[in-house]
């Protein structure tokens, strides 16, 4: 095979790992200088090689946040390895799915979270990997790799509801991190407050690249606790938040004089991954002095748009292009839209991904003359800021997680007594949105559909975000006479306050 040697992620950690060595780096349970985290990673890219894992593997992960997370994701990219990250609250079907898809040559777990790993699979538990670690000498292990080649699949359903593996290959992930770097202006002297899971893209490439790259000091946590997120920015005194809409609403219960003082030694909070209202822009501002940095990415594409750091930051809108990216509004004809009117979003550059792993047809169908179209229907303002409007396909976003309704849907019509099945997304102040099922009994079926059946089934099967927060049962669903499902039609579902 022809390899074709370029700096890929590796090479621009060593700006940190090496050029800072003594450092603090990272705050876990201790901290750590970049020195301890390089070691670490040799000695687990050892331990890994010693267990026969090479470039091209790929390798599933399903791990909270931790530094046992940053050693493997490092050795990972260092071997050539693929990583695959695994939703930590996905459960035995979803996970079942990437496992025969992605066909790793390891699963890692640990002892909390391996009891959801399917039976059969190659489980590797961490705490073992982690003592094979400690036994190992910090020799650096580095293979050349290529630019190109994989770093990471980065499972994400596209509107099919299958959920495919985007591969993000290092040149990805290295432009979307030295452009955000730049254009964000984040330094060494950053401290960043870390609480996005790891195991998608807002925070590994935004999160853990950025943070090795640039070198600063972050505060590492298992997951974002609303309990105790005012604690911990008190305490950290982070000058970088990256979060969710849903984390800055949880942000707006902090007593006034916590956030303002918080506010005072923040210089930058960014939101992504869902729509922020304006709303809770404006409410932020007011409590926190700091005008939230909203922009726009998809796990396809890393980061796309974003709102300037030093010019207007528009309420409600996702800025513009970052450098490098090029982005088209068009129609369903393929035609540019003109500004202040509604098209969908195409995106062009070395930060889109290179396809779905083993999946070509689905992987020609994400282009349109090569450039890759997001299902993002948007409108361009005069002086070209971008304005989500929704979504081409069906997607419902809760927290700051994708949900296909059609994967729900599936699963639901798969349980006794269900004909038919609609998900639809119901607005959520919190979440953005939460998922909501209406069901069809099957002909000839005894009785009631049994909806607390239909609750623990979907609790035991799939992620906590996925399950409906009611379920509606009734006789038939609109459709059009074509028969696709009216979802606007359903009938509407009233929260119980
Ligand atoms: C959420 N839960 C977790 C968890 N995150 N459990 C374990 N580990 C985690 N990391 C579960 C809880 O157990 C609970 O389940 C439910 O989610 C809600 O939890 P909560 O404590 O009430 O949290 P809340 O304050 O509402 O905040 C939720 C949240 C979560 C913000 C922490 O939604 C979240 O982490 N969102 C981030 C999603 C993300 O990173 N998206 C990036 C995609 S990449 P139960 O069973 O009790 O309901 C992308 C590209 C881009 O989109 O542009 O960035």
């Amino acid at each position: 095979m022809l390899h074709w040697p370029s700096l890929t992620l590796p090479e621009l950690f060593d700006l940190s790992l090496i050029l800072r060595r003594g450092e603090c780096a990272l705050e876990w349970d201790r901290t750590y200088t970049f020195g301890e985290i390089d070691a670490r990673a040799s000695q687990m890219a050892n331990a890994l090689y010693a267990r026969g894992i090479a470039a091209g593997d790929r390798l599933c992960v399903y791990l909270s946040n931790s530094i046992a997370y940053i050693d493997l994701f490092l050795a990972a990219t260092r071997l050539g390895v693929i990583f695959v990250p695994v939703n930590i609250l996905y459960r035995d079907r979803e996970i079942r799915h990437i496992l025969e898809d992605a066909d790793p040559a390891a699963v890692i777990s640990d002892e909390a979270n391996a009891p959801h790993i399917p039976d059969g699979a190659p489980l590797w538990r961490m705490e073992d990997l982690l003592r094979e670690a400690a036994e190992q000498p910090a020799t650096r292990r580095i293979s050349v790799t290529d630019g190109d080649a994989p770093a990471a699949l980065v499972y994400t359903s596209g509107t099919t509801g299958v959920s495919k593996g985007a591969i993000i290959t290092h040149n990805a992930f290295a432009v979307n991190a030295l452009n955000i770097i730049s254009c964000w202006q984040i330094q060494s002297t950053d401290r960043l407050l870390l609480t996005l899971p790891l195991f998608h893209v807002h925070g590994l490439g935004n999160g853990l690249h950025c943070w090795l790259i640039s070198g600063c000091r972050m505060r590492l946590t298992e997951r974002f606790d609303h309990a105790r997120a005012a604690e911990w920015m008190l305490d950290f005194e982070p000058t970088l938040f990256f979060g969710v809409p849903t984390m800055y609403v949880r942000l707006l219960d902090v007593e006034e004089d916590a956030a303002r003082r918080i506010g005072e030694r923040m210089r930058l909070f960014v939101s992504g991954s869902a729509p922020l209202p304006s709303q809770v822009l404006e409410a932020f501002r007011n409590r926190y002095g700091h005008t939230i940095l909203e922009r726009y990415g998809m796990s396809e594409t890393l980061m796309n748009i974003s709102n300037p750091y030093v010019g207007e930051r528009r309420p409600g809108s996702i800025g513009l292009p970052l450098p490098g990216v090029s982005v088209r509004n068009l129609d369903p004809d393929g035609n540019p839209v003109n500004d202040g009117e509604t098209g969908e979003l195409y995106v062009r550059g070395s930060n889109v991904f290179s396809g779905y792993w083993r999946r070509p047809e689905a992987s020609a169908a994400a282009f349109r003359d090569g450039w890759f179209r997001t299902g993002d229907l948007a409108v361009r303002s005069a002086d070209g800021y971008y304005t989500l409007q929704g979504r081409a396909g069906d997607l419902i976003l809760s927290g700051g997680f994708n949900i296909y309704p059609r994967e729900i849907e599936e699963f639901l019509t798969e349980q006794p007594g269900v004909a038919e099945a609609a998900v639809a997304g119901v607005s959520d102040p919190l979440r953005g949105e939460v998922p909501v099922a209406w069901v069809v009994a099957r002909v000839g079926t005894v009785g009631e559909i049994d909806c607390d059946a239909l609750e623990t089934a979907c609790r035991s099967h799939l992620a906590s975000f996925k399950i409906p927060r009611a379920f509606i049962v009734v006789d038939k669903l609109p459709r059009t006479a074509l028969g696709k499902i009216q979802k606007h039609l359903l009938p509407p579902w009233k929260r119980e306050s």
